[in-house]
């Protein structure tokens, strides 16, 4: 355990802390909120499942099934009430990840809480996309979680060079690593993220090696995996619950089922950062509202003409800001004008 500033804590905090919860990914930001609670005898349990309406919470010599709720997700930290474990208090959370529900509900679905680093996993094929990749990474900037490129499949690949060309577009914003998942030399590739005391998920579509890896990591095969389709590159949707797996070396692990789509929603910082030199760029257009397409003056549309900036990634950007300003009137009204009056107050106050 490191301290804020760096240095050890001193020993009575390490002693207050047991190997379960260490290994569960327990951290100083959660151990600071439940200090006033220490007489209660109030214990803090992770939630490392969810199943049919029900949580499955692990904790110093707890190892519980209780009732679900909606307010908490895989990752969340309870103090777990014994007597009423339903009411057990949420702890603050250090990050939240979080999409639009996929189909037609008008829902914020909750991915996981408290990650350190999400692993984005997708493959050197058909799976393969810029445009998905950079959805991830916004998600992840939103979210204040640190994002990794894994691109699996390298053995597979008769032309990785092509992925590493493609992969240029966006090694700015996150490393990207090519790796096969089945070998053990992952462990050692991945062990910067993977500290103990972390947490750390895997994310990205069905069939890319999410479970491959966390089975790689945990040195065994416990965790279900299944051939991909031949025709098209396609996983089976073999994992269908999220689950956190603690590695002995201290790390715990979140393995997800595959994601048919990730839609923005309340996401406009990670968009904007994801963009981040386009977004400078619209400073210098002639019209506060331009629309980046047939305006006189426009910035954007001078910088593709110079060919500075792919009119490609200009469509992304556009499309995937679109979208989360739609999603985020649509599930969360007042977000939107919440933050525009934020980022109005600050440019008057510069
Ligand atoms: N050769 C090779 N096969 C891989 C690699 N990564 C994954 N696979 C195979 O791809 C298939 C799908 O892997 P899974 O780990 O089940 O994929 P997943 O991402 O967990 O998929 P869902 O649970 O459906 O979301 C399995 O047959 C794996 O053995 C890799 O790097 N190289
Ligand atoms: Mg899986
Ligand atoms: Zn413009």
């Amino acid at each position: 355990m490191i301290s804020n500033d760096g240095r050890l804590p001193p020993p009575e905090d390490i002693a207050g802390q047991s190997d379960v919860l260490a290994a569960l990914g327990w951290q100083p930001l959660y151990a600071d909120q439940i200090k006033a609670d220490a007489a209660s005898g109030s214990k803090p349990v992770r939630i490392v499942g969810a199943h049919r309406g029900t949580l499955h919470v692990m904790g110093d010599e707890v190892d519980l099934i209780i009732p679900g709720r909606p307010d908490v997700v895989v990752g969340d930290w309870l103090l777990l009430d014994p007597a009423e474990p339903d009411t057990s208090r949420l702890l603050e959370r250090k990050s939240l990840l979080k999409r639009r529900a996929p189909g037609l509900e008008r829902r914020i679905q909750m991915i996981a809480a408290n990650i350190d680093t999400a692993f984005i996993v997708s493959s050197c094929n058909q799976d393969f996309s810029i445009a998905r990749l950079e959805r991830y990474i916004a998600m992840a900037i939103e979210a204040g979680v640190t994002s990794v490129i894994l691109l699996t499949k390298v053995d597979l690949c008769d032309d990785a060079g092509a992925y590493v060309e493609a992969a240029k577009e966006i090694e700015h914003l996150a490393p990207v690593i090519f790796l096969n998942a089945h070998e053990a030399a992952a462990e050692a590739t991945l062990a910067e993220w993977c500290a103990p005391g972390q947490t750390v998920a895997f994310l990205g579509s069905s069939g890319v090696g999410k479970s491959t890896l966390a089975n790689t990591l945990s040195g065994n095969q416990d965790i279900e995996t299944q051939a991909i389709r031949e025709d098209d590159a396609k996983g089976r949707h073999t994992t269908t619950r999220r689950h956190l797996h603690l590695l002995p070396s201290g790390c715990a692990i979140l393995d997800t089922p595959g994601m048919r789509e990730l839609q923005m929603t309340d996401a406009e910082d990670g968009v904007a950062a994801v963009f981040a030199d386009l977004q400078a760029l619209t400073e210098q257009c002639r019209f506060r509202d331009c629309q980046h397409a047939s305006e006189p003056g426009c910035a954007i549309q001078a910088a593709v003409k110079l060919g500075s900036v792919s009119q490609a990634r200009v469509d992304r950007w556009q499309k995937l800001d679109h979208e989360n300003r739609h999603n985020t009137a649509a599930l969360t009204p007042g977000k939107l004008s919440n933050k525009a009056a934020r980022k109005a107050d600050k440019s008057m106050r510069r």
